[in-house]
């Protein structure tokens, strides 16, 4: 636990490095609570960082320090000094070999950062500043080194891994082993990994595009091994994936993956050796959703993309943690949408991307992609770093075009290979490759906040010109009142009356894309014949709100013809939006409440539509969620929303109920599983007619989801039957269905996950006092970030009706949680505490329960530095 009060520490105060160390030996004899870990550092001075030989700061959190020595001399305590942050040692050598002997506590490590036990395997998180809680280390990720590592442990243990090449292995004094690994490439210590236990793996190999062999291996506890084959298809995808589209080709003899069960992330990419959460690496059709096929996939695909994006070039600091992690969120996303359905990718992160980063962005958090100070940084790994940190990147890439792109991706990777550099470093190769200038975009780094584009237009028949003028605004966010004007992708077309595109000049061109870069802008087409019906935006081409004043009739008619399946998905959007925006407002007024006839014509006509993906009208008969009006509102009246949402879901339900049935019909074929793009959405279209279904609660309907969850052989099926049982049956239903799936599946880790957050997300049995017994079940555990995700972040984040009970019991519930874990995992704490911390935006009653459970969390005591920092820019008034 560090101070109550941390320091903020600022990008401006940036300095190199004093010391740089050449090379890094480290030995550890693992033991649960007493660890030996021995280090030999070869220092030595950085010439770029000034004169003279100023003392050695090194990083060390919750360590006991046993021995320190300078070139083989031990030091006695007087000759360097120990504080709660690490040592400082003084110095008087420009080179010199530094060792260190320190003891950990593996097993008394509850925050999963630094070396931990996990069902008794010993592993390892660094990033961003784990690595000071194994040892005393200049802990930055500009001070990069060659790692050798001796593991030595009992025999009991006989799977050791470090990152890089095995180089030795033999025994020791009897019951004990060890294994020394070496990592030819020099790193920052976040890419340091260890494992230990007893594990099995499935093994593959690759051949890289220049004929080298590459060994591939999976480990996991030998109760999962048959969940590999996905993770392992997935893995070779990717590589060849990045030779095809990046030229990059993979540069160790050996690629591991180790499955761990406690994990505060989805997964890391250390060097050869990443380690992931269990539920983002294994599956098998009878245990695994088609989602979270898909979710491994990209995850597997992401970890091994940072080899280049992240570990060959890295991060000179954390201010630049989006350089990673934007541009490699970008790589999976396009490599997924290689792989899978191009534009429902895109709906899908759109959709995350709107819901929850643009909340990010407008709330106490906010900050921009290059953050200008933190506290903590664990904070720091937000939706804004990955996911609009994804789109900045985006931008680039439609702005300059593909090839363009990669040249500049050609350039970064061959100027900074083994450097520690910065986003502006990212910029200046795609500037210098192509001969741009990317002035005025760099704001997207520096800028927080979404901005909005106000777009009018006029069409004067007689001289057939049509123009656009587009404003643009940046709300305020912490520290930044104003905003300069961004410099924007606005891709976009017209379509005639009839649907069909219009010329945009006259080369006959039916797209472009408009550069906005000033405050306002119009932009002129000449020759148009028709007065136009403009499509907006299309693919999301900037993460921005477009404010255009679309009538229903226009809406679906961009709906049903035009060319960009995004832009078709997001006139439905718009379409439901106006209908949800009116019901709430009947709702507040006492109206009664009518769905109107064009949204009900609009859904039925998609789901006649039989030319489309069916996942693409599985994503179009989906209203936006609760989470994205409350987004959208300007105050959140949880109650309209709730209301609002059930009459609409109801009302289509009812109004759909033949066709609804006639598609689930035709889709529900017995096929054998294949997780593949075209069963998936196939797949996703019944389920969702199913779920519509079942909201009449007609018998007919809860017949089909019980027939189904008898019969389903994938996991898809089966929890999306139970999904509708628990969501729309009645409670001796549901319990059946949910007793029944316990005891087929209670030995499984992540289907009993899915099981909990069924339960916990569910607005009819998700109340309260079920997610309270759900923590007093065996299945739930503190001490394991996926059970407190599966029930507790369920709950808060995904049952907004439960967790919107007008009585605050929701928030007090969260803050009680907040403040237990913090004591446990404060990471997960952290993050955990977000909900309440939008207090602002709602409507007086939660508002003022919100922040009260807040001020709870603040009086409850010592808070760690991560959670403090999020509750005290919360509680902030202004
Ligand atoms: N780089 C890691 C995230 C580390 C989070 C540390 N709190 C996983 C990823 O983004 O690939
Ligand atoms: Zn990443």
């Amino acid at each position: 636990m560090k101070d109550a009060q941390p320091r903020t520490v600022y990008l401006k105060d940036y300095r190199q490095p004093d010391y740089l160390v050449d090379s890094t030996r480290l030995r550890f004899e693992l033991e649960p609570n007493a660890t030996l870990v021995e280090s030999q550092l070869k220092v030595r001075r950085n010439p770029a960082a000034g004169e003279g030989l100023p003392p050695l700061q090194l990083d060390g959190v919750d360590l006991e320090l046993l021995s320190v020595a300078i070139d083989g001399v031990p030091l006695g305590e007087d000759d360097y000094t120990c504080h709660a942050e690490g040592l400082s040692i003084p110095v008087h050598r420009a080179e010199f070999t530094l060792e260190i002997r320190n003891r950990i506590d593996p097993e008394g490590n509850t925050s999963l950062e630094g070396l931990y036990l996990s069902n008794g395997m010993y592993c390892t998180q660094c990033e961003a500043e784990g690595f000071r809680k194994i040892t005393y280390y200049p802990d930055r990720p500009d001070v990069m080194s060659k790692f050798t590592t001796t593991i030595v442990a009992p025999g009991d243990y006989p799977i050791l891994l470090s990152n890089g090449n095995e180089i030795e292995r033999g025994k020791i004094d009897g019951d004990r082993h060890f294994v020394t690994w070496e990592d030819p490439f020099a790193k920052p210590a976040y890419l340091f990994a260890l494992v230990a236990g007893q594990l099995e793996k499935v093994e593959d190999r690759f051949t890289t595009m220049s004929g080298r062999e590459v060994i591939l291996e999976i480990y996991t506890e030998p109760k999962n091994i048959h969940k590999c084959d996905h993770a392992m298809r997935s893995l070779k995808a990717a590589m060849r994936w990045d030779e095809e589209v990046y030229g990059r080709e993979y540069d160790l003899d050996i690629f591991m993956i180790v499955a761990v069960d406690h994990f505060n992330m989805g997964a890391m990419e250390n060097k050869g050796l990443n380690i992931f959460n269990s539920a983002c690496v294994l599956a098998s059709p009878e245990t695994a959703t088609d989602a979270a096929f898909q979710r491994i996939e990209s995850i597997v695909a992401h970890e091994y993309f940072h080899n280049w994006s992240g570990n060959r070039v890295t991060c000179r600091d954390w201010f630049q943690l989006s350089l990673k992690e934007g541009f490699t969120v970008f790589r999976d996303a396009e490599f997924s949408a290689d792989m899978n359905s191009r534009a429902v990718k895109r709906i899908e992160d759109v959709s995350m991307l709107r819901t929850s980063q643009f909340a990010e962005d407008a709330g106490p958090m906010s900050h921009p992609v290059r953050p200008d100070s933190y506290m903590e940084i664990s904070n720091f790994y937000t939706l804004t770093i990955y996911e609009k940190g994804a789109e900045v990147v985006r931008m680039i890439h439609t702005l300059l075009g593909a090839q363009a792109f990669r040249r500049g991706s050609d350039l970064y990777f061959e100027r900074h290979d083994g450097c520690a550099v910065t986003c502006e470093d990212f910029i200046a190769a795609m500037e210098d490759a192509n001969e741009v200038d990317l002035k005025q975009f760099r704001r997207w780094y520096s800028q927080a906040g979404t901005p909005v584009l106000e777009i009018s237009d006029d069409y004067d028949a007689d001289s057939n010109r049509y123009t656009l003028t587009v404003r643009q605004s940046c709300p305020p966010s912490p520290g930044q009142a104003e905003k300069l004007p961004f410099h924007i992708p606005l891709k976009m077309g017209l379509l005639g009356a009839d649907g069909s595109a219009l010329a945009l000049d006259a080369d006959g061109k039916g797209e472009t894309v408009l550069e906005v870069t000033e405050p306002e802008q119009t932009f002129t087409f000449e020759g148009v014949p028709e007065q136009p019906l403009p499509s907006l935006l299309r693919g999301f081409s900037a993460p921005v709100k477009v404010r255009y004043d679309y009538s229903p009739a226009q809406l679906q008619l961009l709906m049903r013809a035009d060319s960009d399946a995004f832009n078709r998905w997001d006139a439905g959007q718009r379409l439901a939006f106006r209908a949800l925006a009116q019901l709430q407002a009947d709702f507040r007024s006492g109206t009664a409440m009518e769905l109107p006839p064009e949204l009900v014509d609009a859904y039925r006509s998609v789901l006649q539509q039989d030319d489309l993906d069916p996942a693409l009208v599985a994503e179009m008969l989906t209203l936006p969620s609760a989470q994205t009006l409350a987004e959208e509102a300007d105050t959140i009246d949880a109650e309209a929303i709730i209301a609002s949402r059930k009459y609409a879901e109801q009302a289509l339900a009812e109004a759909l109920y033949e066709h609804l049935e006639q598609a689930y019909r035709r889709l529900d074929h017995d096929k054998p599983y294949r997780p593949v793009a075209a069963d998936i959405a196939q797949r996703r279209l019944k389920n969702v007619a199913l779920a519509y279904l079942c909201v009449t609660e007609r018998e007919d309907a809860l017949a089909l989801a019980d027939s189904q969850f008898a019969t389903a052989t994938n996991m898809t099926d089966s929890a999306a039957a139970l999904a509708a049982l628990v969501n729309r049956a009645d409670e001796q239903r549901a319990e059946a269905a949910l007793q029944n799936f316990y005891e087929r599946w209670k030995e499984d880790d992540q289907v009993v996950e899915l099981w909990l957050s069924l339960q916990s997300s569910s607005p009819k049995r998700g109340t309260l006092e079920a997610v309270r017994a759900l923590m007093a079940h065996p299945a739930f555990e503190l001490t394991n970030p996926n059970r407190v995700r599966s029930v507790i972040g369920a709950f808060a984040n995904r049952n907004f009706t439960q967790f919107h009970q007008p009585d605050g019991s929701g928030f007090r519930f969260l803050a009680e949680q907040v403040i237990a874990l913090d004591k446990l995992n404060p990471q997960i704490a952290a993050r955990l505490v977000t909900p309440i911390t939008r207090w602002k935006k709602y409507c007086q009653g939660p508002r003022e329960q919100m922040f009260a459970a807040l001020q709870s969390v603040m009086a409850s005591g010592q808070l760690s530095a991560d959670l403090y920092e999020v509750v005290s820019k919360s509680l902030k008034k202004d």
